[in-house]
């Protein structure tokens, strides 16, 4: 034994270390201690004739402990654990299973031999926490694989099968049953068989594919990849092991890796990882196997198609035989594609398929054990389902509504049965996006509040509970967002140089594009039902003035911009320029210049104020919520951390400080600070360290 971490035992003449670090055996410091001295007693025991490395429970090693790159790295540090693990002269074999990502894939890299079972996911993921592989993956990796492959594997981060890793060469063989009993009669045989240690690092450095191999890898990276300086130091680091000796290499690859650990988009990345593993609230779900879904259209079925891939029974139900109809065959038509594509096999896309039933009338939901309610976007439309559903569905069963900007309070009223009641705001489409926001009613019961969350996990969502208020976080902060995008435009911005600025900043897409794809109707309709929008004509006068020239966005062809048919990008339109140039006229608004800087500082010091005003008012119970709801369901760029990051990446005495600039150049009527930023900015405070209000 060295410690509770990792145990080390002598099975007749094979040495096991035991990494035993619950729950994914990451490489936190106590364990590489422990792991060097493992080792180092091994090396030495003459009875010890080869070396087996075994991760205990579902994981071999995940990685290195994510949690210590807040600090400078502490001795021992992995690289050289590796480098001397490597140098061992008894076989080292890698018993193989399950997750073996980051410095875990590049721990099997430095053993002598590798064996793994079938379930295994070896992959080198450091790239999206904005790493490289820092303990020796860029030297070893390319001297396996080939420097394309290695590349390719290093910048996209994504994990490979058993099948693919043998292909490659990274596993040696391929263990049937228990991996250690299959590592340690593998070792035994290499023993019987005199075989010698073999050192990947003494394998020559591949010949490149082609002299412009590194050149194509760089032209490859998308424009976010590009954004995360990991990227090209991966890209350099494997340049280095082709020029020169490993361990030279090596060192470059260290000092990318220092200073990728100190990078804002890294420490963004880290913020957004742990923020994605949010804690549940508290209260004991109820068990949910069959989910209700009223609503066939876009929004529904695509939560249909997200719960039977999940595997529980549904029930859609839409009045209209039309359009119950037209969902059925959406999704039996998306089962049908996730088959051909090759993500499920036939089996699996038919017995998922066969999950959902359609039905006319809500007293098919009688029997149910939750329902999301994903009608119009009407008040009334919403209560009057759900008078319906109070009075249907049996008592205890939860009913949700996927409203994205009503009272959820007054749906809940019309049920009767209120304690029931949760929101559920699903983005479309909603197989696909991966955020969703509980919304806790005033009487949401903790029980139905975490059923809710738990369902959410099971559909493989990131839940969000905020609390009640019109647009919750995600959608309230929107219009923040779009408020300064519309007022620009009226100023003098087009709606291209808006876009165009935005998506450098790293938006996945401009505000307007997405306003096109969504239908500009939409948005209208919503504000026309918003009794107490800003009295203010100018707000969303762009947005409504195209909608009141017929202009409703990609369904006809003319929104911000013209799209040919069948285009997804539109181009610039001179109508539409000419119609926002009268219209500020008319409001005697004058026009000027609006630079870049001036579109991403007014549009994201919104956004922050707006979101800062959430956290105050307890809709949002964390700085690191809010940043999960605009990466996931707004397209927040990930290595900018989400809006509050940036807010401290800024500085909120900065933040401050441009807000009030604005008040006095725009008015104070959108540009008050929150209280609380002149507080937090008074201190010195970060938004990340506040503790949660736990007001939702
Ligand atoms: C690296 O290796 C750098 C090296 O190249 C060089 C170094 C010099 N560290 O996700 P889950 C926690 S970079 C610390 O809910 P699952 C996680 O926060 C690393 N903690 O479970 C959670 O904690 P809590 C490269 C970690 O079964 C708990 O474990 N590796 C780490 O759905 C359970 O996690 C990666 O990027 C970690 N490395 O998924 C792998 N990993 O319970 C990152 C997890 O308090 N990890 N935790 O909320 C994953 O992808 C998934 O966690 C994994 C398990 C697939 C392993």
């Amino acid at each position: 034994m060295t410690g509770p971490a990792v145990r080390v035992r002598d099975e007749r003449g094979i040495g096991v270390v035991e990494i035993d670090h619950p729950p994914v055996n990451a490489l936190a410091r106590p364990v590489r201690a422990a792991l060097l001295e493992a080792i180092e007693r091994l090396a030495e025991d003459p009875a010890v004739r080869a070396i087996v490395i075994h991760g205990c429970g579902r994981h071999f090693i995940a990685g290195a402990d994510v949690r210590e790159f807040d600090a400078p790295p502490a001795p021992p540090l992995l690289h050289e654990l590796l480098n001397r693990l490597e140098a061992l002269d008894k076989p080292v074999i890698a018993a193989l299973h399950g997750t073996t990502l980051g410095g875990g894939a590049e721990l099997a890299l430095a053993s002598h031999y590798r064996c793994a079972t079938p379930d295994l996911s070896l992959g080198f993921p450091e790239i999206k926490l904005g790493l490289l592989p820092g303990a020796g993956g860029t030297v070893r990796l390319p001297r396996l694989v080939g420097i394309r492959r290695a590349l390719e594997l290093m910048t996209s981060g994504t994990p490979i099968g058993i099948a693919a890793a043998r292909e490659l060469g990274l596993v040696d063989h391929e263990l049937r049953g228990d991996v250690l009993a299959g590592a340690l009669a593998f070792a035994r045989e290499r023993v019987a068989a005199g075989t010698p240690p073999r050192r990947t690092t003494d394998l020559p450095m591949p010949v490149p594919e082609s002299p412009a191999v590194f050149d194509e890898a760089r032209t490859a990276l998308s424009a976010a990849a590009r954004r995360v300086p990991a990227s090209e130091a991966i890209i350099a680091a494997v340049e280095a092991a082709a020029a020169r000796p490993w361990r030279e290499a090596l060192a470059v690859a260290r000092e990318r890796f220092d200073a990728c650990r100190r990078s804002t988009e890294s420490r963004a990345l880290r913020h957004l990882f742990f923020a994605e593993r949010v804690p549940a609230p508290g209260g004991a779900p109820q068990p949910v196997a069959t989910v209700g879904i009223v609503g066939a259209g876009t929004m529904g079925s695509g939560i249909a198609i997200a719960a039977a891939t999940a595997g529980l029974e549904v029930t859609l139900v839409d009045t209209q035989a039309a359009a119950l109809a037209a969902g059925l065959e959406r999704i039996a038509r998306h089962f049908t594609d996730v088959h051909r594509k090759g993500r499920l096999d036939a089996a699996a896309a038919a017995a998922a398929g066969a999950r959902v039933r359609g039905a006319a009338t809500l007293a098919a939901l009688a029997p149910v054990d939750l329902v999301i309610e994903a009608v119009f976007e009407s008040l009334e439309v919403k209560r009057a389902v759900f008078a319906e559903l109070g009075r249907t569905c049996r008592p205890g069963a939860v009913l949700a509504t996927n409203t994205s900007t009503l009272d959820v309070d007054a749906i809940a009223a019309a049920s009767d049965r209120p304690a029931d009641v949760v929101g559920m705001h699903f983005f479309s489409p909603a197989h696909v996006m991966r955020l969703l926001e509980i919304v806790r009613g005033r009487d949401t019961t903790p029980a139905v509040l975490a059923t809710a969350f738990a369902l959410g996990k099971r559909l493989g969502k990131i839940g969000v509970v905020v609390g009640n208020g019109f647009g919750f976080v995600g959608n309230r902060m929107l219009y923040a967002y779009g408020r300064e995008k519309e007022l620009m435009m009226l100023e003098g911005a087009s709606p291209t140089e808006i876009d165009r600025a935005l998506e450098a900043f790293g938006m996945a897409m401009g505000p307007n594009a997405v306003g096109d794809l969504a239908g500009l109707d939409v948005g209208y309709a919503v504000r026309r039902a918003w009794t107490d929008r800003p009295d203010d004509p100018r707000f969303y006068r762009v947005s409504d003035l195209l909608v009141e020239h017929g202009r409703l966005g990609q369904k006809n062809g003319r929104g911000f911009y013209r799209y040919e048919p069948g285009a997804r990008r539109g181009t610039s339109d001179p109508e539409v320029e000419a119609l926002i140039r009268a219209e500020a006229e008319r409001l005697g608004i004058a026009r000027r210049a609006i630079g870049a800087e001036e579109i991403v500082e007014r549009c994201t010091l919104a956004l922050i104020g707006e979101g800062i005003r959430l956290l105050e008012e307890g809709i949002a119970a964390r700085a690191s919520d809010v940043d999960l709801v605009w990466c996931h369901g707004y397209g927040f760029p990930r290595e900018r951390g989400g809006p509050m990051f940036h807010a401290d990446t800024l500085g909120l005495a900065h933040v401050l400080d441009r807000i009030r600039h604005y008040a006095s150049a725009c008015g104070p009527r959108y540009w008050t600070p929150a209280a609380s930023l002149e507080q937090l900015a008074a201190r010195g405070a970060r938004l990340a360290d506040e503790a949660s209000t736990g007001a939702t």
